[in-house]
């Protein structure tokens, strides 16, 4: 701290504050409290300024796991034991983060996954979540952890109670907020004070691994554990096609009896996703007692770490793609193994340290940094021999579309030939999934259009888009649609279906523009002989003139909804749908068709 002197008698509201925040940070540091904060930073930032290499002894090398293709056959048995497995599953979400490449002024997981459909991010995790625990009957009740920090807890809070926890009940939801760590000001570990108020010290997020910390100081491990939780499902705030890859890695591990498995995509030499390797100890390295691992390395270090090996983080001519397969950071963890570590670390995971200096004596700070830790260095503290792997899903939009770069940073990034990891991409990768599933269903699905909305270029299909509590799996999606034959999908039309599992089923469907289905829980509606003409809904570049909410903003461009087919069912009972409507809406549907239905205005 900068020794500003403070004589007795004065200041002491501030000199209380003070005290209080430091108490706070104090209690909140697991290995020891502050002073325990000083020692590690101490020690790391020694090993930093000495230049030391983290991977010292440690030769990287190409892992092996299992590949599986979106909607292949073995990915669809693999999502089918997923399933299974699922319903003694507990989910654990880290949102702590601001997200400040994308500038949102709200939490991340309030942002729609898709304009078509409108179900934010945290609505549509706990609808997987319950679509699971329908499945798993006998009424389970599958709980889900939250990560929150300062910054995101009560907004999210907020987000869930305002909406009735999305049909969980409150109980299976439980918050744990991560407090930030003191900011450290140079190599001696000197705590950072707040610019323009010296009796607060700066502070920073600590990262995403101080979940397992929380986990085990919160009992929260434990507490799943014995109400007979076997496996933990992590995962991050704004990936919509999460659940394509943690259900078949559940499966994977069920099958492979794996500790820990890391949902994976193909990665780009460069890109911002960190790769998993497997780091073999030299000879002397194993006689001093280290054990290859498999585990995350940060893209921020691996290509020093290649580079010293021989090769460097390039891409392989014949694939396009690194070797080594891109972390995801969606982790499916045994109970068994993770209360063992947790019980062994305290759930405290490496911690590293990462100043930018400020010149060649390597003491001082261009700004204040802080130790940091992440959930994916979790495989450092299983027990020895734990069998990690990892499961790629080949297609990158099937399982990885995630939401972080603003439209300008999207667009300097589409120019550049990386992936954008914008809310444009993100929504357009949702229908194209959906579109996906429908093929493997059997239904024709015609392409989309490529379009470019401010630089950020996308490929647009069909607009189809459904709660996954109505369908979440491929033979979930093949149960709704039980005659492919009979369902004829025009190019650019939109099908948007809100209900739980069974409320409705498509057999017969000739679609020429938008129609949206509502059910309510109780009413079993089928699609059956319905021809649908109007409008429909068009994808159009927002104009800069016009003022337009933040979450249309940051992807550029909004569904014109031009003509549309409306139909929510209310009433509990079977309702067929038939019947021609034309551009007025539903006048031309068969009143048998709607008899009990609410109709919403087209
Ligand atoms: N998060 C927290 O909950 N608390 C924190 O203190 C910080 C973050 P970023 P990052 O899959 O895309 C990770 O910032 O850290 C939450 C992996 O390390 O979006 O750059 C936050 O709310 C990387 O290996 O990602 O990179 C969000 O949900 C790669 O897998 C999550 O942590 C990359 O994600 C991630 O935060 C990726």
């Amino acid at each position: 701290m900068t020794p500003t002197p403070s004589f007795p008698g004065t200041d002491d509201p501030d000199k209380r504050r003070f005290l209080a925040q430091l108490t706070h940070l104090d209690s909140h540091y697991a290995e020891g409290g502050l002073a325990g904060y000083v020692r590690n930073a101490r020690r790391l930032l020694a090993s930093s300024a000495a230049g030391a290499n983290p991977f010292e002894g440690l030769v990287p090398s190409i892992p092996t796991g299992d590949t599986l293709d979106y909607a292949s056959d073995a990915y669809r048995a693999r999502e089918r034991d997923g399933a299974r497995a699922g319903g003694a599953a507990g989910f654990v979400l880290v949102a702590g983060g601001l997200g400040e490449r994308l500038g949102y002024t709200g939490v991340k997981l309030a942002l729609p996954v898709d304009t078509a459909r409108g179900a934010c991010f945290l609505q549509e995790y706990c609808e997987c979540i319950l679509a699971l625990q329908d499945k798993a009957g006998q009424g389970a009740k599958l709980p889900l952890a939250i990560m929150t920090s300062g910054d995101t807890h009560a907004a999210t809070e907020a987000l869930l109670k305002d909406n009735d926890y999305f049909g969980m009940v409150p109980e299976q939801v439980t918050l744990l907020k991560q407090e930030k760590v003191a900011c450290l000001a140079d190599g001696a570990a000197t705590l950072a004070l707040s610019p323009g108020d010296r009796f607060t010290l700066l502070t920073k997020p600590h990262g995403h691994g101080d979940v397992h910390a929380l986990m085990h100081a919160s009992g929260t491990a434990a507490r799943w554990a014995a109400s007979g939780t076997r496996w933990l499902a992590f995962f991050q705030d704004t990936n919509g096609a999460a659940f394509r890859g943690l259900l078949p890695a559940l499966g994977v591990s069920a099958a492979r009896r794996l500790a820990l498995n890391s949902v994976c995509v193909p990665r780009r030499a460069g890109e911002a996703i960190g790769a998993i390797a497997t780091l073999t100890p030299s000879p002397e390295a194993a006689a001093a007692g280290a054990t290859p691992v498999t585990v995350n390395v940060e893209y921020n270090v691996l290509d020093p770490l290649l580079k010293a090996a021989g090769s460097g983080d390039v891409d392989d001519p014949g694939t396009g793609y690194s070797p080594y397969p891109g972390n995801i950071n969606q982790l499916v963890v045994a109970m068994d193994p993770y209360l063992a570590a947790l019980e062994a670390t305290g759930g405290v995971v490496a911690e590293f340290v990462n100043p930018k200096y400020a010149d060649a004596t390597r003491t001082a700070f261009k700004a204040p940094t802080r130790l940091e830790c992440m959930m994916q260095d979790l495989p450092h503290a299983l027990p020895p021999g734990a069998a990690v792997g990892f499961t790629v899903i080949n297609q990158v939009w099937a399982a990885y579309s995630p939401v972080k770069n603003s439209l300008v940073e999207a667009a300097a990034k589409a120019a550049a030939g990386a992936p954008t990891h914008s809310a444009a991409a993100a929504e357009a990768d949702a229908y194209r999934a959906a579109g996906a599933a429908l093929t493997a269903a059997g239904v024709v699905v015609p392409s989309g259009t490529a379009h470019a909305f401010k630089g950020v270029p996308v490929t647009l299909g069909p607009i189809l888009s459904w709660s996954p509590r109505w369908a979440l799996t491929l033979d979930d999606v093949a149960a709704r649609f039980p005659t492919p034959d009979t369902v004829k999908l025009a190019p650019g039309c939109t099908l948007v279906v809100r209900a739980p599992a069974g409320g409705v089923v498509v057999k017969a469907l000739d679609l020429d523009g938008a129609l949206t289905l509502d059910a309510a829980p109780g009413a079993r509606v089928s699609v059956d002989g319905l021809a649908v003409r109007n409008a429909g809904w068009a994808p159009i570049e927002l104009s800069d003139d016009k003022p337009a909410p933040e979450e249309l903003r940051m992807r550029g461009f909004k569904l014109c909804r031009r003509g549309t087919l409306a139909l929510a069912y209310a009433a509990r009972g079977d309702t067929t749908v038939a019947g021609a409507a034309g551009a007025g809406g539903n006048a031309d549907v068969a009143p048998a068709a709607v008899e009990g239905a609410a109709l919403a205005p087209a």
